[in-house]
């Protein structure tokens, strides 16, 4: 395993690589080997290599939005007539046995991801998958993967006893932190008999926020803070005459679409605006302001006049895997409809030309 202990960023590193140690997120020299990998694609050397890692309590959506992130990917790449696939035969294994087949051959939820001290943890390698070839904002043409780590919310709730584990948060190009809005008290409320009653697992998301802070010990990678299960809010438009029905039915707001194929910095920007003022009227203030003294405000705290949004530093999010809530074990039959599912990671890739013209 490589040692070398860079920043992270999305430029090349000092010795003008942007390939990265799938484990630990860290930049590679070239001609340096990653130790526990036997099967890294021959181009791996000199690819651009973008690492994600979902974070968020349990239940709160990461594995369904990861197994449904791929197959969206793998949709987004046939438009652009190219192919996203599994760049190694352990994750092809993996994402086949753990997230293809519960979800879209048997139909059922997911069991709970295993803590990574467990021996069954299959997380604990990640994830890759070749994006193609893309040509970048200064004409290079080269290849790009994405290096993907589900983590289990049993991990993030309580610690490891070693978070060494856990490092590679520091190195990621992107954090996707998952909210579950099924949490809020007052939501669960309006929706009852409306949505299937859904268990409820999963410790505070303002704790799971808190130690995962912690375990990025002072560095701060792009973070995407984002409300998961998104079609139970939508529901809500839906709940007859009160506050939340006139929210979520308002035509005009951003979160009322989805745009797709095309990651739209502007609409992104909106939309960000747009779920802050929902999290806050969910009263998840607590969240919000651990997010503004960690990463920086949204508005200027002091006067809440409009201040520096750091689209390039943390962004909120609103995504769903599923399109509608499931009943007990089971997926609706009608089918998966995924909601917003690309933006976090369309919001890192297209700077560097994948998934774009
Ligand atoms: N309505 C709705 N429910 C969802 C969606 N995604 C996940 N769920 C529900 O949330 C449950 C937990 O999802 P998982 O993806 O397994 O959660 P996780 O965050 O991976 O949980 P851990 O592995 O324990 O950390 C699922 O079994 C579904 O019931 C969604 O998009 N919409
Ligand atoms: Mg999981």
């Amino acid at each position: 395993m490589t040692s070398a202990h860079q920043a992270p960023n999305q430029a090349p590193n000092q010795a003008g690589s942007l390939s990265r140690d799938p484990y630990t997120f860290e930049p590679l020299h070239p001609g340096a080997s990653v130790s526990g990998h036997q099967d890294l694609p021959s181009d791996w050397d000199h690819a651009h290599v973008h690492c994600v890692a979902m974070a968020g309590a349990r239940a709160s959506g990461k594995s369904l939005y990861t197994a449904v992130l791929i197959k969206q990917l793998e949709e987004i790449a046939s438009r652009y007539n190219c192919v996203v696939e599994a760049a190694d035969g352990s994750t092809r294994e993996r994402f086949h046995t753990y997230y293809e087949t519960p979800l879209y051959r048997e139909m059922k939820h997911m069991p709970a991801t295993p803590p990574a001290s467990s021996s069954d943890a299959y997380q604990r390698d990640p994830l890759i998958f070749s994006l193609g070839r893309w040509t970048d904002a200064q004409g290079t043409l080269r290849p790009h993967y994405l290096v993907f780590r589900d983590v289990a919310g049993e991990d993030l709730e309580t610690l490891p006893s070693d978070p060494s584990e856990l490092s590679f948060f520091r190195h990621a190009d992107l954090i996707i932190f998952l909210f579950d809005p099924l949490r809020v008290p007052a939501i669960r409320t309006y929706l009852q008999g409306i949505i299937p009653p859904q268990k409820l697992t999963g410790g505070a998301p303002e704790d799971v926020l808190r130690n995962l802070i912690r375990l990025l010990d002072g560095s701060r990678p792009k973070l995407a803070v984002t409300i998961s299960k998104f079609d139970t809010l939508q529901q809500l438009a839906h709940t007859g005459d009160n506050e939340w029905a006139r929210i979520m039915g308002n035509d005009g707001a951003a979160f009322r679409r989805d745009t797709g194929w095309d990651y739209d910095v502007n609409d992104q920007r909106l939309l960000h605006l747009e779920i802050e003022s929902l999290l806050r009227y969910m009263s998840a203030d607590k969240l919000v302001n651990l997010i503004g003294q960690d990463y920086g405000w949204t508005y200027d705290a002091g006067t809440q006049s409009s201040g520096h949004v750091r689209p390039d530093l943390w962004q909120y999010c609103a995504v769903s895997a599923l399109g509608e809530s499931p009943n007990g074990e089971k997926l609706n039959r009608r089918g998966i409809a995924p909601y917003r599912v690309l933006d976090p990671v369309l919001s890192v890739l297209t700077p560097h030309g994948v998934f774009t013209n």
